[in-house]
């Protein structure tokens, strides 16, 4: 944050218009400015701050509270980073583990200020997950829950017409809205889901009693496992008699900007496809060690959909001519095949489907939608697939996993930003690559207690809460600067000023596929906080996956 935000940030978030360089040019002094993470350090956490300078500076920490200085030190000296076109250095302030507000000064007249707090990263943690209940079809939010955001129910969804045969009607109630528009996803929904109970299954002691106010959080279960299931029970109504998975429900066009009761064009589940059936039975296998008691029938839903993969190898989704909703389309399976292969494998022990999953795995990779080899990959080197794993088939499968995850550490190292982001990074949805990232990388720390692995990874936290070129922290209603204006439906249309809060936006990239006008145009600075900006600003609940994740492995991990 620079000087002029900071002031900013005392009285609210309206003074976002005004820059620092136009305060560079006015004062004539130099001026520089600093990104950090706005929203809070957990007290043991590496934590670096970006120091926008062309030479090294030296840099004094003060505690607020007590007006004592607690750190003086010099930055790194200073590098270019050509995807934001700034020359940025770091100031490590590491040492600094007393909970508290610090100012961070350059000079007589710079300062950011910033939080170690790990009530902060606690309270955006359960916003990160209650922004699934906002996301909720087919359910009134009760202001009890809701707050402000408090809403009528939309899409109840219990007659939902086949497009392919028109005179079949079904009912597909419940599950998420999978972004800022209204419509459902096999595809999204499932590496969506899967993360969530991936964050279960790897840090079951954290979330076992862990609730943030939501209908079920007076019933016994976990309330992560209350909200997945909201999603599972609607993923399960989108299996066809054949086994075979439909690939989305949706209408035929994207609905107007209104509240969800308001958006009542009629919904239709849409062709079967190898994608998404793959999907569905590596949800539904790894589903079925989550919840012990439904463990049948989510195994069964698991291995018919898989039957029908079999049968229907090749079956990629395109969206009809009439069809003008988001496509989620993949003409590529091996990762599906190797996903799908693994979780049944680890949920049966069945060799038939070891061998299977052997035949399509490939290279370690980020997860995303539609490259999910990362994902049989967490699941192979957690405890249950090591479990199930030959011992020496779980020794080559780490060491390749380290080797990708050591790629993500000498990035970051080598970036100015101290960010594991390349060029090749910053597509639509940067911020969920980046979450992605973390997610892999919290995972290689926690197969090899390797400390690069976790600075790595909590560097990456820290770029999307405010330690980026932009100045954003990335997440609605945490941060100093967060979004206001975010593609989102409901929030564009309920008249309350504040967005849904725990969303993170889709990030900097410069394919600008959208009407907006944007000032700045490199891959990592072409952002605008605009309802225009769907390609920089939408949220999805892919993304926010990693983002719960990442924040429950930095709650439990860090210390
Ligand atoms: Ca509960
Ligand atoms: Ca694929």
């Amino acid at each position: 944050l620079s000087l002029v935000f900071a002031i900013g940030a005392c009285s609210g978030v309206n003074s976002t218009s005004s820059t620092a360089s136009s305060a560079t040019a006015d004062s004539g002094s130099q001026l520089v400015e600093f990104y950090a993470n706005q929203v809070g350090f957990l007290p043991q956490q590496q934590k670096h701050i970006v120091v926008r300078t062309s030479q090294a500076v030296s840099y004094r920490v003060t505690n607020t509270a007590s007006g004592q200085t607690v750190l003086e030190g010099t930055t790194s000296t200073p590098n270019y980073w050509p995807l934001a076109d700034q020359t940025v250095a770091v100031a490590d302030v590491s040492s600094i583990t007393a909970p508290g507000l610090y100012r961070l000064s350059v000079g007589d007249n710079d300062y950011t200020t910033f939080r170690i707090s790990a009530q902060r990263v606690s309270a955006l943690h359960d916003a990160a997950i209650k922004a699934y209940y906002y996301n909720r079809a087919g359910m009134a939010l009760d202001p009890a829950f809701a707050g402000k955001w408090h809403r009528e129910a939309g899409h109840t969804d219990t007659h939902v017409i086949n497009l392919n045969e028109p005179k079949i009607s079904l009912a597909s109630p419940k599950g998420w809205y999978d972004a800022g528009d209204y419509n459902k996803y096999i595809v999204n929904s499932g590496i969506s889901t899967y993360t969530l109970m991936r964050a279960y299954l790897d840090f079951p002691d954290f979330y076992v009693q862990r609730r943030w106010n939501i209908p079920e959080s007076t019933n016994n279960q976990p309330d992560l496992l209350d909200e997945i299931s909201w999603n599972l029970d609607w993923m399960l109504t989108m299996q066809d008699t054949d086994g075979g998975v439909f690939h989305k429900l949706t209408t035929l066009n994207f609905a107007p900007a209104v509240m969800p009761a308001e958006a009542t064009e009629q919904r239709y589940v849409v062709a079967k496809g190898t994608a998404a059936s793959l999907n569905f039975a590596a949800v539904m296998a790894t589903a079925a060690r989550v919840y012990p008691q439904q463990q049948s029938n989510f195994l069964a839903a698991a291995k018919r959909a898989w039957q029908w993969a079999l049968e229907n190898p090749q079956v990629a989704y395109k969206n009809a001519q009439n069809v003008k909703t988001g496509e989620y389309g993949d003409s590529s399976f091996n990762d599906e095949f190797a996903w799908a292969a693994s979780e049944l494998f680890i949920t049966t022990g069945e060799q038939d489907y070891l061998i299977e999953a052997q035949r399509y795995l490939g290279s370690p990779s980020t997860p995303g939608w539609s490259d999910t080899m990362g994902l049989a990959y967490l699941s192979l080197l957690s405890e249950q697939g090591q479990n199930a794993l030959p011992a020496e088939r779980y020794q080559t499968l780490k060491t390749r996993f380290l080797d990708y995850a050591d790629a993500l550490v000498k990035t970051s190292q080598a970036s100015p930003f101290r960010t594991a982001m390349t060029a090749n990074d910053f597509v639509w949805g940067s911020n969920g690559v980046a979450m992605n990232h973390a997610m892999v990388l919290a995972s290689a720390y926690r197969m090899s207690n390797d400390p690069a692995y976790l600075h790595t990874f909590t560097g990456l936290v820290d770029y999307v809460l405010g330690k980026n070129p932009v100045d954003y922290s990335y997440v609605t209603g945490f941060g100093e600067i967060s979004p206001r204006f975010i593609h989102h439906r409901q929030s564009h249309a309920d008249g309350i000023a504040e967005p849904v809060p725990g969303f993170l936006v889709g990030g900097a990239q410069n394919g600008q596929q959208d009407n907006c006008q944007y000032s700045a145009s490199l891959p990592a600075t072409s952002y605008k906080d605009n309802w225009c900006s769907y390609s920089t600003n939408e949220v999805t609940i892919n993304w926010n996956a990693p983002l719960v994740y990442s924040l429950a492995a930095m709650l439990t991990l860090t210390e």
